[in-house]
């Protein structure tokens, strides 16, 4: 082995963030890592989780080897085998899936994105013919990206705010000092050097409600109500920017006659807000200029109404002039031509829709049911797609764009309903921790029905437990990157890998290639590595893989020396009507109202009164801790599980103590659906009647089989939601996961 340490610079994937991490290599063996400090975007950020990243990568519950079921689903008995042989019996068992059932029996799942994966299960979904895919994003960002999508034509829903010169930031339902560090550093570097307003939305005051100047302490999931009681006094008022509404938006009238409906007295009412509170709000946001609202995923939670909010939110940054502009929401386009005049490979071109049949797509789960997924339906993805490829020259990104409602995907396995789902296979997605009611994501990885169910994975997590076959992954440290950030814009950002893949494990490029070969894809999986593939992708640029690992990250000319603002005064927005839609034509051709308005959840104590009696509080199944990353870095022995080695409820103390609970005591926390424990925490600023659960929990101590299946039934928050399809979201078919209602006792 040689002695020399080697410093390799890789970007770390243990979030979607991206950071450009330093490690230091000694032959195969990883020494050290540490923040990149030359790296442009994240300029030597690193969170806690790199400390642990070499004890993660060394855990002896990492899978070196790919695994085969023999028994029962869920037995715990594995059988090595090899790559080849895996592949060659998965390969034929879908093709022969497919010619009994059609392609469409085939149901692929993602997890959050990590970067290099999303154009590979599309391109392989694609080529194999189904239109099914369900993933986290309908209840994470995807719907307010194709809200954004329908009304602007860009993405301008808060996930790249020019934090740096805005004068005020609202976070609404998002907690960046736990969940999006980067973020938060930008925040407070703002607040310091140009006096930024904070405004926080939160039902209890979070680490980020701490340093704001206005905090709304809101009823769970009335987020709605308050953006409509915001919007209404921004226009009432006239605080709007009425060159920007004349010049640039449609609908406008019909928009101020909507939020007509939405006075601030009503609206405090709902929301528990006070009037003044809402107006303060409004006026602040609105008068600060320039302004932006960050992304945060509390409101994507919340059934029903989650969507619809961030139409008027799209609204409220519009007319306020905040879109294209320093301190507010950035245009960012896939695309653009780079210095030489070549164009980075985008992902939505690797991607290969078009090789998807039109009678396919109409095939997908939720294409055309009423009020539900109508946005993340691949049929809103068809109509939004022409003036998007007309106004960005290349094909219209998909990832990120469309996918199913999970709760239209059980019945279809289980019962075959509306058709059989046959096949299942998931990536990069632990599903028994992130969907739920868990007990309807069991029943569907059991049935009978299910012929097929294949996994990809580090560890063996409760999902792959139920697997048939299990693939081990190759982690950020095992491979390379090139991406360009899901087509967010044109800037690459490229990484090395640090050290080879141990044991057997492969990147998903290798996964889906592998896929692609033994189901008769060969000829569209020409690349053998992600290396072979990031220098086809750069060729046009006219730079290498390895030049590029060296510059990090290439921007467009559009971002250098100084980034081009208010590009639509140029080439207009990338709608049909070349504005911003407030009234929506895209909402109307779907058969939605084209204007944003307010419901209840499809549980709460408004309603569903007759179950508040028996369920009193109000349940938010989710908000983050650091470490961890949703279900991972729970292993025990890992820093992250000596930190926080049990779930935690955060409650009121005098809630609590009405209960009889204290501080440290294991509660019930139990809905219409099921019951988990976790250990109560006191928070005096929470409201009195909300408790907050943490998700994603469960023990890999456990035995990695049923009934115990990892201890993933005994914290495990999904085990709590609701998905209905009356309670999910009208536009993305999420499931509601907060302002649910629930009971708390005692364990
Ligand atoms: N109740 C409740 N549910 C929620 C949420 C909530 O707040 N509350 N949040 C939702 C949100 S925002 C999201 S994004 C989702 C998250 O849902 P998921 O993205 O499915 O997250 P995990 O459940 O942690 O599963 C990720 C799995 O992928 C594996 N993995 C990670 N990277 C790779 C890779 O490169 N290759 C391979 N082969 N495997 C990899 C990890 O080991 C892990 O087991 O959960 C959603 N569900
Ligand atoms: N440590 C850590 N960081 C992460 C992740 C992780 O798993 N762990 N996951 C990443 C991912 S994929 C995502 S999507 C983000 C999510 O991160 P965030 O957007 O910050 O979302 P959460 O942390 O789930 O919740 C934020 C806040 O929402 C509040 N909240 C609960 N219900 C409601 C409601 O009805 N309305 C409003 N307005 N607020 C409510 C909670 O009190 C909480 O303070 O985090 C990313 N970063
Ligand atoms: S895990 Fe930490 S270091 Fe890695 S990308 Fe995310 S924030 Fe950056
Ligand atoms: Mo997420």
């Amino acid at each position: 082995m040689s002695e020399l340490v080697e410093i390799k610079k890789c970007i770390c994937g243990h979030c979607e963030k991206q950071c450009g991490i330093l490690v230091h290599v000694k032959g195969d063996t990883i020494v050290k890592t540490e923040g990149n400090r030359e790296h442009p975007l994240s300029k030597g950020y690193q969170c806690e989780r790199q400390r642990m990243a070499i004890e993660w990568l060394n855990h002896p519950d990492q899978l070196m080897y790919p695994l085969k079921r023999v028994g029962e689903r869920g037995e715990g008995r594995w059988q090595r085998v090899t790559w080849d042989d895996a592949m060659g019996e998965i390969g034929q068992k879908l093709i022969k899936i497919r010619e009994r059932y059609g392609a469409e029996a085939l149901l692929m799942n993602e997890g959050t994105t990590r970067g290099n994966d999303h154009w590979l299960h599309h391109r392989f979904r694609n080529l194999f013919g189904s239109p099914n895919l369900i993933g986290s994003g309908s209840v994470c960002a995807m719907n307010q990206n194709a809200m954004s999508f329908a009304l602007v034509g860009d993405p301008v829903w808060g996930y790249a705010s020019d934090l740096e010169n805005t004068n005020c930031a609202i976070l609404w339902g998002s907690n960046p000092p736990v969940s999006w560090q980067r973020w938060w550093v930008e925040i407070i570097k703002s607040k310091q050097k140009r006096a930024m307003k904070l405004i926080v939305i939160d039902p209890r005051c979070s680490k980020a409600a701490e340093r704001a100047d206005l905090w709304l302490q809101l009823r769970p999931a009335t987020d709605g109500a308050l953006a409509l009681g915001m919007l209404n006094v921004v226009i009432n008022e006239g605080l709007y920017d009425k060159e920007f509404v004349k010049k640039w938006t449609i609908g406008f009238e019909k928009l101020k006659e909507r939020v007509q409906e939405y006075p601030v007295e009503k609206v405090a009412q709902i929301t528990r807000v006070s009037p003044e509170k809402i107006i303060q709000a409004a006026r602040m946001f609105a008068t600060a200029r320039p302004a932006c609202i960050c992304y945060g995923v509390a409101t994507d939670q919340i059934g029903r109404n989650g969507t619809v909010l961030e139409h008027t939110r799209v609204c409220l940054r519009a007319i306020t002039g905040n879109i294209d502009v320093p301190g507010g929401e950035p245009i960012l386009r896939p695309g653009e031509k780079m210095q030489n005049g070549g164009v980075f490979v985008t992902e939505s071109e690797l991607a290969l829709f078009d090789k998807l049949p039109p009678e396919q797509r109409k095939k997908q789960l939720g294409y055309d049911v009423k009020n539900i997924n109508r946005l993340l339906s691949i049929r809103s993805h068809e109509i939004t797609s022409g003036p998007i490829e007309k106004a960005y020259g290349v094909a219209a990104p998909s990832s990120f764009r469309f996918n199913s409602p999970t709760s239209m995907a059980w019945p279809a396995i289980i019962e075959g309903k509306p058709y059989p789902i046959k096949a299942l296979l998931c990536y990069a997605s632990n599903m028994l921790a992130w969907v739920g009611p868990t007990q309807k994501v069991y029943e569907a990885f059991k049935s009978p029905n299910l012929e097929l169910f294949v996994v990809t994975d580090f560890f063996m997590q409760p999902t792959a437990m139920l697997a048939d076959y299990f693939l081990p992954g190759a982690s950020w440290m095992e491979r390379f990157t090139c991406i360009n950030y899901l087509d967010f814009g044109s800037l690459v950002i490229g990484g090395d890998r640090a050290i080879p893949p141990r044991g057997e494990r492969k990147d998903l490029y290798e996964f889906f290639r592998e896929l692609g070969h033994a189901t008769g894809q060969g000829e569209y999986w020409p690349w053998r590595t992600l290396e072979e593939v990031s220098e086809y992708r750069l060729k046009p640029m006219g730079i290498t893989f390895r030049e590029l690992i060296d510059k990090m990250v290439i921007f467009p000319p559009s971002m250098v020396p100084e980034f081009k603002w208010k590009k639509y005064e140029e080439v207009g927005f990338a709608t049909r009507s070349g504005k911003v839609e407030l009234y929506s034509s895209v909402l109307e051709d779907l058969g939605c109202d084209p204007l944003p308005y307010y419901e209840e959840a499809g549980e709460g104590p408004v309603s569903t009164p007759e179950v508040a009696k028996e369920y009193p509080l109000i349940l938010c199944a989710g908000g983050n801790h650091m470490p961890f990353y949703h279900s991972e870095w729970m292993q025990s022995g890992l820093g992250s599980r000596k930190k926080h080695p049990d779930p935690v409820m955060t409650i009121h103390p005098e809630t609590a103590q009405n209960l009889g609970i204290n501080e440290g005591d294991w509660a019930y926390i139990e809905t219409r659906r099921g019951r988990i424990k976790q250990k109560a925490v006191f928070d005096p600023t929470i409201l009195s009647d909300v408790i907050l659960v943490q998700a994603g929990w469960w023990y890999p101590e456990k035995p990695s089989k049923e009934p115990s299946l990892g201890g993933v039934w005994e914290s495990n928050a999904n085990v709590l939601v609701l998905d209905d399809l009356d309670a999910c979201d009208r536009l993305s078919g999420g499931f509601q996961i907060r302002g649910l209602l629930c009971k708390v006792y005692k364990a």
